[in-house]
């Protein structure tokens, strides 16, 4: 892999945005103590308070699946089964009850793994209907590609039904997250594939949200009709989750050194890269105007530095907002005034089961959780 999603040794504190208490709730003693330990690196910036171990909660990570080779995305078909993507290309079913795993035939020809790349992120809707996202080979390079399907026994049978545009010969910064919005629209966040040039104008789909008819078509009330995009300057995102109250859109975004985002989406918001960052860039020095802000932009609700890389966001049934993160290999909560501003962020638990990959909420309320590593396997947070 050429270019590596941020694994940097975790050596610094979680940074934080905005003032809001830091609360540790672990399953063990043991836990605790790494918890706390990051947390108090938090205190020790004089910016946030630690409460009391009286919150602690304890909790049970289980493993319900056989191993899956860098499990990427995480889509339920009933509270039985649930299909995973593997990164390296491969689509399996989940048995919840045994964790038994069965190959589904039938993804996309054009499908090329390498690098970040390859068979990305799932999603079910309500009819059935299997949507992936997806690493394409395509003239120039590769592309993020949405290919809609209907699972016939241990196969999928569908067609791709949109490719963003234009293709780029870099293999990171590919985005793919996918949800559904409340009128039935499809989101899917694409990323910047280092074409920074091309991030601001959204009339192009890099580095942006993207919403789409389930058919593929673009709704006619999107922000820059005919163009897909909903939402424009953002980095890589790989946490995508809809509030179940608001319907409202919320990402997580991979920031550079650094400014790492939790983002409320609104329509034809821009998101600000790479013009501006609470991050610097890898090299040294400040990002684009060298400004947190842009005028008419849109501001994270929550900003990490240093970076954890996030991936996968989940809501809960009461307004909590679970973010996994792979640097730093934990489950934070983030819990959401009536305003969607942030007002607590907890670490739920950290390095238990290494780089948190996907985090999403199962038909039985409980959350389930991929990590990324050679031997992955789906995984769920019990009470
Ligand atoms: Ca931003």
């Amino acid at each position: 892999m050429s270019v590596r999603e941020r694994n940097q040794s975790p050596n610094n504190s979680l940074h934080r945005h905005g003032r809001a208490r830091v609360r540790v709730i672990a399953p063990d003693q043991a836990r605790l103590w790494r918890s706390a330990l990051l947390a108090l690196g938090v205190l020790a910036s004089g910016l946030v308070m630690l409460t009391s171990a009286g919150s602690v909660r304890a909790q049970t990570l289980t493993p319900v699946s056989q191993a899956i080779a860098h499990p990427w995305g995480l889509a339920f078909l009933n509270s039985r089964q649930a299909l995973v993507t593997e990164r390296g290309g491969k689509l399996w079913r989940v048995n919840l009850q045994d964790g038994a795993l069965t190959q589904i035939s039938g993804l996309p020809d054009d499908l090329e793994a390498g690098g970040q790349g390859g068979l990305l992120d799932v999603l079910v809707a309500p009819d059935q209907s299997v949507f992936l996202c997806y690493t394409a080979a395509a003239k120039g390079g590769r592309q993020t590609a949405i290919f809609k399907g209907r699972l016939e026994s241990a196969r999928l049978d569908g067609t791709t039904i949109h490719r963003v545009t234009p293709a780029a010969n870099t293999s990171y910064h590919f985005g793919c997250r996918l949800g559904l919005g409340p009128q039935g629209q499809l989101f899917a966040t694409s990323g910047e594939r280092g074409q920074r040039d091309l991030v601001q104008n959204p009339s192009n789909g890099i580095g942006a949200v993207l919403r789409l008819n389930q058919d593929g078509s673009v709704p006619r009330d999107n922000p820059f009709y005919p163009s897909a995009v909903y939402s424009y300057g953002h980095r890589n995102p790989q946490g995508l989750a809809v509030h179940p109250i608001t319907g409202q859109v919320w990402i997580t975004e991979h920031g550079p050194k650094g400014g790492d985002e939790l983002n409320a989406l609104v329509s034809g918001g821009n998101y600000g890269w790479p013009l501006v960052s609470y991050g610097d860039e890898y090299r040294g020095g400040k990002v684009g105007t060298g400004r947190t802000d842009l005028d008419g932009g849109e501001g994270p609700r929550w900003y990490w530095t240093p970076s954890i890389a996030p991936s996968g966001l989940a809501f809960d049934g009461q307004g909590g907002l679970y973010v996994g993160a792979l640097k730093y290999q934990l489950l934070l909560k983030m819990s959401l005034d009536a305003n969607g501003k942030v007002t607590q962020q907890d670490v739920v638990f950290q390095g238990d089961i290494g780089r948190v990959r996907d985090v999403r909420l199962g038909p039985d309320g409980r959350l389930y959780l991929l990590n990324d590593a050679r031997n992955g396997r789906v995984w769920r947070l019990d009470p």
